[in-house]
């Protein structure tokens, strides 16, 4: 029998069509497909990745982010440190003024901790994402597979096999 957190939780997935557009706007900020790496079904932690356009004079700033599939969610950065590729928290992500940030793999990420229930491929859950001007926007995520790569993180990929 299922319990009724389970129910609850269950309901918090839902099944993504490719139909429409995956694209959200905050004011002067598009994001662009918010996705999150394929992890295993015992994993404690997960990312989410998109990339934000600032159609705006005025720069941005992500301040925090939370989402309901986990206990507790982060804004982190990748940095080499002592050789290394490590992780930590920030306080915010900034937006350049007609510009945009990218948030994706090794570099700026959405951190997901303690998760209540691990979505899986295919589904999508919700993210809350808060900006210090334009303010709070709820998104989609979507679980893309493993070897999943955004098409600007290919052609950059691309040109570095080009030098
Ligand atoms: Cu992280």
């Amino acid at each position: 029998m299922k319990t009724i957190k389970s129910i609850l939780l269950g309901s918090l997935f839902a099944l993504t069509s490719s139909a429409y557009a995956h694209e959200y706007k905050a004011g002067d900020l598009y994001i662009d497909h918010p996705w999150s790496k394929q992890v295993p079904p015992t994993s404690q932690v997960a990312a989410a990745f998109f990339n934000i356009m600032n159609h705006s004079n005025n720069g941005d700033e992500l301040i925090s982010a939370s989402s309901p599939i986990a206990g507790k969610t982060e804004l982190h950065a990748h940095m080499h440190e002592d050789g290394m590729m490590k992780m930590r928290e920030v306080e915010k992500i900034d937006i350049p003024a007609n510009d945009s940030q990218a948030l994706k793999p090794g570099g700026y990420h959405i951190m997901f901790f303690n998760l209540k229930e691990v979505p899986q491929l295919g589904e999508s859950f919700p993210l809350t994402l808060n900006f210090k001007h334009a303010g709070t926007v709820k998104v989609e995520v979507k679980v893309e597979e493993a070897t999943y790569m955004p098409e600007d993180m290919k052609e950059e990929m691309m040109d570095h096999s080009k030098h």
